[in-house]
C-alpha cells in the first residue's frame, strides 16, 4: 500500500477508539497496543498494523517513534483564546489577598479585557490568537474550542467570532468557536443584566446566519450572571438551535451543575464547588464535566473539583487549560494533565480519556477527534515519553517530538545540539 506518511517502532499506541464518551470506570480502560505502526494517506490515518507487517506499506516519508509513546492530538475544550492585552499586574493584587471576583467588582479582571479588545485592531486580535495557537500546537494539542466574550457588545463580540473564523482560515489546527457574550455585565448593564442578556441573545440570528458560533456559553456565578437569568438565556438559545454550555460552580455553588444537567448542555464546565446533588445528576446524565484546575492552582484556592467522586459516580469528564488572561494563563495542557494528577487524584488512564475522546465529545467532536482510527483523520503526537504514565509524572514542561495534524508534520521539536 502507497502511503504518504509512516510512523513506525511506536511502543505503545493509545487509539482512543470507541463509540461514545467514557464515563465512570470506562475512563480506566485504556486500549495499548505495543510495537504497532501507522500509515497516512491524504491527510487520513489507512493502516494500523504490527511494527513487524510494515513491508506492505510503500511511504513516501518515515517517521521512527524511536520505541516511544504515540497517541491522538490532544483536544483542547475550553479556551478564551481571542483578547486584546494582558493582566499581569493583576497578579500582584492577588497576592496581596484580592480574591478574582472582587477584582472584576472593581472593574478590572474580564473587564480590562474587554476594554483592551474593544481597542485591539481585527488583525491585532488574530495576530495573537494565531500565536496562542501555534504555543498550543507546539504542545499536542490539534482540536481547539474558542469563546468570545471579551466584547460584550455586538461589535466587538462579533469582531472576536470573525477573528476565530479567519484564524481557522490561516492555521492547520481545528477550532470549535462558542459565543460567551454572557461573560460578565458591562457597567452600563449593572443595574439591568436582563436587558444585557436580551442585548447578547439578540445577536444570535446573525451569529447563525453567519455560522460564527455552534456553542453558546454563560458564566454563571456570583456578581454575574444568576441561576435563573442563565436558565433563560440557555433555554431561548436551545430554542434558536444552539447547542449550549455552562461556566459552572467555578468559585460559589450557585448550582450551576444541576443546570446544565436540566438544560441538557452539553458540558457543565468548572464545577469546582460542585455539590453531592449536581455530582449525582451530572453522572446519571449525558453532559460532560469539563474540570479546569489550572483555575484553581492560579487562582491560588485549596478547593479543587471533585473529580474522583464524579468518575466513581459514573460521570464522563474532560479536562482543560481554561486558558485565558485572567484566572489560567497557559497553553500547555501536558501541565494541567500532571495537576489533575497531583491535585484531582484522577489515574493517568483516566486522563488520557480526559484530553482525547472525552473532551472531543464535549465540543462535538466525538465522531472526528480524539482518537487514531483507519478512516479518520491523522491528528497524531509523537511523545518523547517510554509510555503513557509518563506525562502526568514529569511535570511542566513540553514533551511533544512530532505533531501531526490532518497528515501534515506542523511541529517537530528542534535538536539543539
Ligand atoms: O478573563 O478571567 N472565569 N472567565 C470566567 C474567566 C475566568 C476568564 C477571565
Ligand atoms: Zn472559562
Amino acid at each position: 500500500m502507497q502511503v504518504d506518511v509512516m510512523i513506525n517502532h511506536i511502543g505503545q499506541l493509545l487509539p482512543m477508539n470507541r463509540k461514545g464518551p467514557a464515563k465512570g470506570e470506562a475512563m480506566k480502560q485504556l486500549e495499548v497496543r505495543e510495537n504497532v505502526a501507522i500509515g497516512i494517506k491524504d491527510g487520513d490515518v489507512v493502516w494500523i498494523g504490527s511494527n513487524a507487517d510494515t513491508s506492505e506499506l510503500v511511504a513516501a516519508r518515515v517517521i521512527n517513534a524511536r520505541g516511544a509513546l504515540v497517541t491522538p492530538g490532544l483536544v483542547e475544550p475550553h479556551t478564551h483564546l481571542v483578547f486584546g492585552g494582558s493582566r499581569e499586574q493583576e497578579l500582584a493584587l492577588k497576592q496581596q489577598g484580592v480574591e478574582y471576583l472582587e477584582i472584576l467588582k472593581q472593574g478590572g479582571g474580564i473587564l480590562s479585557t474587554v476594554r483592551a479588545t474593544k481597542e485591539a485592531s481585527k488583525e491585532a486580535l488574530l495576530e495573537k490568537a494565531l500565536f496562542h495557537l501555534d504555543r498550543m500546537a507546539m504542545h499536542g494539542i490539534t482540536t481547539v474550542e474558542a469563546k468570545s466574550g471579551y466584547g460584550l457588545d455586538r461589535e466587538t463580540e462579533m469582531k472576536q467570532l470573525q477573528v476565530v473564523k479567519e484564524a481557522q482560515e490561516k492555521h492547520p489546527v481545528d477550532l470549535v468557536s462558542t459565543f460567551l457574550g454572557a461573560h460578565a455585565i458591562p457597567p452600563q448593564y449593572q443595574d439591568n443584566p436582563d436587558a444585557f442578556l436580551d442585548e447578547m441573545l439578540a445577536m444570535l440570528d446573525d451569529i447563525q446566519a453567519e455560522n460564527l458560533a455552534e456553542f453558546v456559553d454563560i458564566f454563571t456565578e456570583t456578581g454575574v450572571f444568576d441561576i435563573e437569568q442563565s436558565r433563560r438565556y440557555l433555554r431561548a438559545a436551545k430554542e434558536k438551535g444552539f447547542q449550549v454550555k455552562i461556566h459552572a460552580d467555578e468559585i460559589d455553588p450557585l448550582g450551576g451543575t444541576e443546570l446544565a444537567v436540566e438544560v441538557g448542555a452539553i458540558s457543565g464546565d468548572h464545577l469546582m464547588v460542585a455539590t453531592d446533588e449536581g455530582i449525582a445528576k451530572l453522572a446519571a446524565s449525558d453532559t460532560i464535566g469539563v474540570i479546569l484546575p489550572g483555575t484553581s492552582f492560579y487562582l491560588g484556592k485549596e478547593t479543587y473539583a471533585r473529580a474522583r467522586d464524579m468518575i466513581d459516580a459514573g460521570a464522563a469528564l474532560a479536562i482543560s487549560t481554561d486558558f485565558n488572561p485572567g484566572s489560567s494563563v497557559t497553553e500547555n495542557l501536558q501541565l494541567i494533565m500532571s495537576i489533575a494528577a497531583l491535585k484531582l487524584k484522577m489515574s493517568a488512564e483516566e486522563i488520557w480519556h480526559a484530553v482525547t475522546v472525552n473532551a472531543a465529545h464535549a465540543i462535538g467532536r466525538g465522531e472526528e477527534a480524539g482518537m487514531i482510527a483507519v478512516g479518520k483523520k491523522a491528528d497524531i503526537v509523537i511523545w518523547d515519553a517510554p509510555n503513557y504514565l509518563y506525562i502526568p509524572y514529569h511535570y511542566g514542561v513540553n514533551h511533544s517530538r512530532v505533531v501531526i495534524k490532518h497528515g501534515k508534520v506542523i511541529y517537530e521539536r528542534p535538536e539543539i545540539r
